[in-house]
Parts: C-alpha cells; structure tokens; sequence
C-alpha cells in the first residue's frame, strides 16, 4: 500500500496549543476532524521531548479514531517513539534522504519547500509529499519568507509527488490559489483559533472545491 493516500492532503491541519489548555487543544483537534479534517500534524516548538511525546500520544489517540495519519513536526524521534504515521521536515531539519534511512519505507515524510530546487531535491530524498508556503503572510510563523502562487505552480508541476499550499489561509482567500495543481491546503489559525473548528473545516473544504 501507499504510505500517503492522495485525498489524506485535502485539508491538513497543523496543530497549535499556543494559549489553549491540554483539554481544548485535544477537543479542537477532535471537532476538526469530525469537520472534515484529512492529516494532522503536532507542531511544538517549546515543549520538552517528553512533553511533545506525552502530547503527541493523546492527539495520537484522536486521529486514530478518525483513521486521520499523524505526522510529527521536526523530530524523527519523537514521531517514531509515538508511532506516528509520518514526520514534517523544513529545510533546516534534518535532511529526508537521512530521515528517509532513519525512518524505513513505511513512515511518511513530508518536506517544506520554497523552491523548485528544493522540492526536486526532496522529492529524490524520497519525501511523499511538500509543504509550500507561506502563501500569505502569517503571525504563526512570523520568520517565513512568503512563497509565490507561481512558484507554488512551478514546484507542483515539477515534481511527481502531491504538495499542499500553507500560510495565511482562511476560506474566504483561497481563491488566490486557483489553477494551482495543489492536492490541498494546509492551516493552523483558521481551525485552531476558531471558536468552532468542525464548522471551519466545513467551510474549508467547500471553500476549496473552488481552486
Ligand atoms: N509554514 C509556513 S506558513 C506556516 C508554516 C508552519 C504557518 C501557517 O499558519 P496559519 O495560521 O495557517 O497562517
Ligand atoms: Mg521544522
């Protein structure tokens, strides 16, 4: 079987529990994915490794029942010590054709790219899928460098592998992104700081049969 079903990158949700207690974070989680939500990805950048396994269990637990793959922001580690089903690696991670041995071939890999360059270079690492953005401006990640539609274009089209589009995304502005060959796109505000995260995955997924 393939690791990554095409149609689990239609709306990737990317985890944050910035100002959220344990039990609300876990309960958004839970109401996106009822919403819709196809991947979800735990992204901690200030948690212990404890506290990111610990975490990542229980959000492990929920997507579970969801047959939703989890993938693990940045540590080979930690997503295999909790037996997530990928890890998320950017360009300052550790390289995917080093994960890629790490990990085996039956974990997913996922790879943050801006360029061509960098894309073709993953895709022959051996990542199965790409994260290309930010498209808008975002306060989730404040150091990014925005990512062109027409380069989002251009990597989609040279690499055989699905991306997703992230960064600033809401649906009320994915029409920027229509004619991009994307297989979907990624979020973090527009789920995890609505009030009710079922109703944004909703709208999300209508909002992106339009692209
Ligand atoms: N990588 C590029 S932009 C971004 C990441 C992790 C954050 C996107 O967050 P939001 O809240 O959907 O703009
Ligand atoms: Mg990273």
């Amino acid at each position: 079987m393939e690791r990554l079903d095409k149609d689990s990158m239609k709306l990737y949700l990317v985890t944050d529990s910035t100002g959220l207690t344990e039990a609300l974070f876990l309960e958004k989680i839970e109401r996106a994915l009822k919403g819709g939500v196809t991947m979800v990805q735990i992204r901690e950048k200030d948690k212990s490794t404890r506290e990111y396994m610990e975490l990542g269990k229980k959000v492990h637990e929920i997507t579970r029942k969801y047959g939703v793959p989890l993938i693990v922001d940045d540590r080979v580690d930690v997503a295999m010590a909790i037996g997530a089903e990928g890890v998320h690696l950017g360009q300052s991670d550790m390289p995917v054709d080093i994960a890629r041995m790490i990990v085996g071939d039956k974990m997913i890999i996922g790879a943050t790219t801006k360029t061509v360059e960098q894309a073709k270079i993953a895709c022959e690492q051996g990542a199965d899928y790409l994260g290309v953005g930010a498209i808008y401006p975002t306060t989730t990640k404040v150091k990014t460098v925005l990512t062109s539609v027409d380069t989002l274009k251009d990597i989609c089209r040279a690499v055989p592998i699905p991306a997703n589009a992230i960064g600033g995304l809401n649906s009320s502005n994915l029409q920027i992104l229509k004619g991009a060959p994307i297989a979907g796109i990624c979020v973090v505000s527009a789920i995890m700081k609505s009030e009710d995260p079922e109703k944004a995955a909703r709208d999300l997924l209508e909002a992106a049969k339009t692209i």
